[in-house]
């Protein structure tokens, strides 16, 4: 007889004929075009990761999950997966109806039929699921500000499973987990849950883990959503597989899993166990501030370190898995190991490097020890993370017509070249105008859209390591915010104010517009009948009068020295 984690799991797929026969059916279905995170949420529905749910959460079942962690029949489910859609789409669907769920680029993976549709209340669903409507918790911003408006629920029928295009040998349904262990005669299994690459103390951690536990330990990480700022799931995949050989090959296994993470703390602790459960699990290691979002409005922590472990442990027997509790682990140097940071006996150093501290090393390019993490790992980070004089950045100048700014962006990208090291281009406003934005002309709006396709394009740029230097007028403040936004997601953004005045400007004119605008044969001419926003915090103020080309540009120079981000 099989254990009950070894047997298979129901799935929601339909046999592969039945597929193909409804997928034909649905595409004269009203249909809906799922965001990352519902095409997450859809993976684990089918799969069987979300058993018992059989779709997304009905009207009744929602409010008893975010009321009481438990379905309306009783089972304990902490987390409410719904479809959230927009108002428009919401008046094309009633309930009675199917709908046809679309991944982006349009492919169908499945049929719901929907049997509610309803305006929940956000508020109360922040409060009692994250604890807070506060809109510093990643998960309480995505609810006010990404998720629609209305929620459908209703039982889905699985016509295909999502693509994967990268690492697809490293992913498992939770039947193909259990057949593995089946395989393998895993009968005791802990799973480790992580969204971070693995270091020393984690490494510690989870060998501790098997051996109280006196389980295989599987190492299952999750790709699809976590924390926004986190190591992208590639590089963390990387440096798994870089230190998967330091653990025994025959007791430990890896597995990527692709749950898009709500950072909730106990609840999501709970919502983890049961997950890991239906993979075939039997332990799951739960540790300090498990899945937590980091520090609200106030400045507090959203939950405590250990209340994860507390409301874990109370449902543990209705879980499935038990808890393989940890405290907090550090290094002692003395004794040259990890320990409980509140078990430590004696007069010693201990050694801990936060997350904060390990970006700033890595930014710096300063030295990461090998106490703190493996050499592969390190590797690997810097390779995605190189130090700040190594990354990609955009220097923006605005300021009027005439003002000098592509003079002074000129002379910079010169210096800049003789350097080496970095690609370096050019988006001056007039080179701009002629290549990308020819049909635009000079109203609020089209200046917005030049502006931003600026952003676009030097957002690319410094994504991918290189310098951007812009040089547009770029009048408005908020569109300037906007480009800022953009290209701070990849790197630094510095902002330079041309600041002649426009009586200079006017003096030099050296293209003569000024002279026609004040005519009035150029009609919105920045400064004469169209605004220009001041900076209020450039990261540099340059003055043009009475001082030299070349003088300007070594002071964007020496600003992108003291930033770290060019080094002799
Ligand atoms: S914007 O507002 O940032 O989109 O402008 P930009 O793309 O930098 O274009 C500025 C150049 O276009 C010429 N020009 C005008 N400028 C301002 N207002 C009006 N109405 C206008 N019409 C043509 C002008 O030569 C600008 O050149 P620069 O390089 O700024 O001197």
């Amino acid at each position: 007889m099989q254990a009950p984690n070894l047997t298979p799991i129901p799935e929601l797929f339909v046999s592969y004929d039945s597929a193909l026969k409804l997928k034909l059916e649905a595409a004269d279905l009203p249909s809906w075009d799922m965001t990352p995170r519902q095409i997450c949420d859809l993976e684990l529905l089918m799969n069987g990761g979300f058993n018992p749910l059989k779709g997304f959460l009905s009207e009744a079942d929602y409010n008893s999950v975010v009321k009481d962690m438990r379905l309306e029949g009783g089972a304990l489910w902490p987390m409410p997966v719904n479809l959230d859609i927009s108002e428009k789409f919401s008046e094309t669907v009633e309930p009675g109806q199917d709908i046809a769920l679309r991944d982006q680029e349009g492919v169908i993976l499945a049929i719901m039929s929907v049997t509610d549709k309803w305006t929940p209340d956000k508020a109360l669903e922040a409060k009692s699921v994250f604890g807070a409507d506060d809109d510093t918790h990643p998960a309480v911003n995505y609810l006010h500000n990404t998720a629609g408006p209305i929620y459908l629920g209703g039982p889905i029928t699985g016509i295909q499973q999502p693509v994967h295009y990268d690492f697809r040998a490293r992913r498992d349904t939770p039947n193909e987990l259990r057949a593995f262990f089946r395989k393998v005669g895993w009968r005791r299994v802990v799973a480790f849950q992580t969204r971070n690459p693995l270091h020393r103390a984690h490494q510690e951690l989870t060998f501790r883990a098997a051996k109280e536990a006196q389980a295989n330990l599987l190492i299952h990480p999750v790709v699809g959503m976590t924390k926004p700022g986190d190591v992208d799931h590639f590089t963390r995949v990387r440096c798994y597989e870089a230190v998967l050989d330091k653990y025994p090959s025959a007791t430990t296994s890896m597995s990527l899993l692709n749950l898009a993470m709500r950072m909730a703390g106990p609840r999501e602790a709970v919502w983890h166990g049961l997950i890991r459960a239906n993979h075939g699990c039997t332990h799951f290691i739960v540790g300090r501030d498990h899945a937590g979002p980091g520090k609200n409005s106030a400045g507090d922590d959203f939950y405590g370190p250990y209340d994860a472990q507390d409301l874990y442990r109370k449902h543990q027997d209705e879980i499935g898995a038990e808890m393989v509790d940890f405290r907090h682990m550090v290094y002692v140097q003395e004794r040259a190991q990890y320990e409980a940071a509140d078990e430590i006996k004696g007069d010693v150093t201990v050694l801990n490097i936060s997350g904060t501290e390990l970006r700033r090393r890595l930014s710096e390019g300063l030295e990461i020890p090998e106490w703190f993490s493996f050499p592969e790992v390190v590797t690997e980070l810097r390779r995605t993370r190189p130090a700040r004089h190594k990354q990609g950045f955009s220097v923006f100048f605005t300021g009027l017509s005439g003002s000098g700014k592509s003079t002074i962006a000129n002379a910079l990208m010169v210096k800049l070249m003789e350097m080496g090291g970095r690609p370096v281009t050019l988006l001056d406003g007039d080179i701009v105008r002629k290549n990308l934005s020819s049909e635009l002309g000079f109203s609020k709006e089209h200046r917005d859209l030049n502006i931003r396709r600026i952003g676009y394009v030097a957002s690319e740029i410094t994504k991918n390591g290189g310098i951007a230097i812009c040089a547009p007028i770029a009048p408005y403040a908020t569109t300037r915010r906007a480009v800022r936004e953009d290209v701070e997601s990849f790197g630094a953004f510095i902002e330079v104010h041309v600041a002649t005045s426009l009586e200079e400007c006017e003096r030099r004119d050296r293209k003569g517009l000024y002279k026609l605008a004040r005519e009035g044969k150029i009609k919105e001419f920045t400064g004469i009948s169209d605004p220009y926003d001041i900076p209020e915090a450039p990261e540099l103020v340059v003055e043009t009068e009475n001082v030299e080309v070349d003088n300007c540009a070594h002071q964007v120079i020496l600003k992108l020295e003291s930033m770290g981000l060019i080094k002799d």
